[in-house]
This record gives structure tokens, sequence and C-alpha cells, in this order.
């Protein structure tokens, strides 16, 4: 796999050209910080105004079949819309495409990269961590929000862009692949790592029976409710909008909840690594916790309840297995921006779980607690 350049301005303009965007182009920068996707912000000149749109290369080593993202976005964003027309209170958005001027949702660039274009949403921001518990329930609200409006959508009708995105066998299968295959030549420095993803492959067998013996519902989820996909209202520090639609698709409830944990409850940063202090913090856990509840408590059955804890476990295991397998072959999947980062991000991940194992027990009693109190 191999990471497209950067667009230069004229490509840039090229781009913003191709959409059904009013006004006159004015320039382009990088925007964000996800791990996979391409995405820039472009300012317009409308009637003597500023206005500004997101463009987004779609990457196609991840996602083979961009053209079914689309679909699911457009999908998706339909869904959400239809309930947002239906009366809400409060600021909430949802993401509205822009079209092409070819017609459609995308546009193909000369290189054949496909682009899509969001309405820029104003006056809100997103965070990389919890960062403080106001902050941290905010987004857990919103995720449960969108969870929640999801609800009456057939998940018949959204499409697996990835398939077995949280299967952890098969992360775990590809992580000794990779340091069998030793690629990168840095399989001597994670032996000890290996053993500790070892001791945890059973982990898949507990998901597994949750779905055959237990009825763990399949719900359209977001499947990657990492706490910088939602944005943070300036004034009010409500959640206003979640990002990040491509991964929109079948699963449970335990993966969102379980991302969320994984994301906003540490106050360090997710590539922390070895220097700084990765735990789960008590009160970033209690906001994220009675956030998500309090949206989806009367939706969820008794076994995601009883589960969203150990669904804080697996996925904050198998995306730290995703990061060490990267780290293993070399880092052709997340992005990096400097040496080592994915090692580093996987040893903030085998931290957070180490913290998460540890408390275990109070935890639990905690989500326990305040999904009784609702
Ligand atoms: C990627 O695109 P971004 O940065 O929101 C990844 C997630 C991981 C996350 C780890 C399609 O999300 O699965 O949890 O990085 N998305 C995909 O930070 O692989
Ligand atoms: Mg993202």
């Amino acid at each position: 796999m191999s990471r497209k350049a950067e667009c230069s301005a004229d490509e840039l303009r090229a781009i913003g050209e191709a959409f059904e965007i009013p006004g006159e182009w004015r320039r382009a920068e990088r925007l964000g910080r996800g791990h996979i996707n391409d995405s820039y912000l472009a300012e317009f000149d409308v009637d003597g105004h500023v206005r500004r749109w997101v463009h987004q290369r779609i990457n196609e080593s991840v996602f083979p079949d961009p053209l079914a993202v689309m679909r699911n976005v457009e999908t998706v964003t339909r869904h959400l819309r239809e309930r947002l027309e239906s009366g809400s209170a409060g600021r909430w958005e949802v993401l509205t495409l822009v079209p092409a001027r070819a017609g459609g949702s995308w546009h193909r660039d000369p290189q054949g990269g496909v682009w899509r274009t969001y309405r820029h949403v104003e006056r809100a921001r997103t965070f990389e961590t919890g960062h403080q518990p106001e902050i941290a329930r905010a987004a857990a609200r919103a995720f449960g929000r969108f969870v929640r409006e999801l609800g009456g959508l057939d998940p018949g009708t959204v499409i697996e862009t990835i398939p077995r995105f949280h299967d952890l066998r098969l992360r775990c299968a590809r992580l000794f692949a990779a340091a069998d295959e030793d690629r990168a030549g840095r399989a001597h420095g994670v032996r000890r790592d290996l053993d500790f993803v070892r001791a945890r492959v059973g982990v898949a067998d507990r998901l597994d029976r949750l779905r055959r013996d237990e009825g763990l519902p399949v719900r359209v989820v977001h499947n990657d409710t990492k706490v910088n996909n939602v944005l943070i209202d300036d004034e009010t520090g409500e959640g206003v909008c979640v990002l990040d639609l491509d991964t929109v698709m079948p699963g449970t409830l335990l993966f969102d909840y379980g991302d969320l944990v994984r994301t906003a409850t540490s106050r360090a940063s997710e590539d922390a690594g070895d220097s700084a202090p990765v735990h789960v913090d008590l009160d970033l856990f209690e906001a994220v916790t009675d956030g998500y509840l309090e949206e989806t408590s009367r939706l969820a059955d008794p076994v995601e309840i009883e589960n969203l804890l150990f669904g804080a476990g697996y996925m904050t295991l198998i995306i730290g297995v995703r990061f060490l397998t990267d780290h293993l072959e070399g880092d052709p999947y997340f992005r990096t921006t400097r040496p080592g980062q994915n090692l580093d991000r996987w040893r903030t991940q085998r931290r957070l779980l180490e913290s998460l194992e540890r408390h275990e027990e109070d935890l639990q009693a905690l989500v326990l607690d305040l999904a009784h109190g609702r």
C-alpha cells in the first residue's frame, strides 16, 4: 500500500470546481488528524463572504470499493436527515454531501482518486482525548444519539465496507502472520507484546458466545467512535455532529461504547507510548458511560448493558493489535508522522487495557449502577 502524495493548490482548486460549490475558490489546506483518508478544508468567496467546504479523498487501500462507501454515506445521512426534519431540540447536524457537477456524490480525479465534499460545520471542533468530563460526556451522548437514530435503519440496506472489521480472531491471525513474516525486521523488539496478545486471544470466544448463546443484537453502529470523530459546539460544549461515516455498518453497541472508552477515558494521547501516564481516568469513565447511557439505555438490551465494559477491553485490544500489526508490516495502514508511532500506539493501548483489567470489578459495578439509576 502506498500513500498518495499531498495535493497541489491547482489540484485542490480542480477538486473544488468539480463540486456544486457556489462562489470563487480561494485556498485549501490539510485538515484533521484521521489516520486513513486525506481531508482538506477549502475556502470559497461567496458574495464577499468566506465559506468553507471539506474535500476528502477516500483511501482505496483501506476501502477497496469507495463507491460502496459513498452509497452507505448517502443512505445514512438521508436517514439521519429525515429524523432531523421530524424535530430536534438543540443544535444537531448531519453531514451534508455536496453533489458533483457531473452528477452523483463523488468525483474522480485524473489519477483515479475518488473524492467527496461536505459542507463544513462551523462553530464546532474536535478533541483528541476526553480532555475533561464535560467533553467526554458530550461526545458519548452524540454517539449514543447517533446509534439510537440509526435504530430504524434496516441493516440490510447498509453495505459492509470492510468485511470482518472488528473480528479479533482475524486481526490476531494477521498479527502473528506479520510477526512470522517480519517484513520490516521489527519482530525481535516485540516478543513480549506478542505474548501479551497470545494470552488474550480467548477474548474472541466471549464475543462469539454472546452472539450465539445470549442474543447480543446486531445493530447498525458507527464502528469508529474515536472521540475525535464528533464535533463539539464552541459555545455550548454539546456534541453537534458525528463525523467519519465510512464504517457505519452492522456491528454491536459494545464496539461503539468500547472505542469511546478507549479514546475518551484516558488523558494521554493515543500514541503517548511509554512516556506518559496511561490509565483509565475514573471521572472521564463515569462521564462517558453516563452520557452514553443517557441516550441508549432505553434501546439497550440487558446483555448489552452487562457487556459494555467487555466491549471497552475488546476494542482496546483489537485496535492495539492492528497498530502492532502495522508496525511489524512497516506502517502501510495507519498514517504516521514519525518512526515508531504505531509501536507507541500499540503500547498505549496495551497499558490502557492493563488499566481496564486492573479496575474491572469497580468499573463494571459503576456501569451497572449508572444503568440501573436510569
Ligand atoms: C482509523 O480514520 P480514523 O482515524 O477515524 C481506523 C479505526 C481505528 C482508528 C485508530 C477505517 O480511524 O478503525 O480505530 O484509526 N479506521 C479505519 O485511531 O481503519
Ligand atoms: Mg476519523
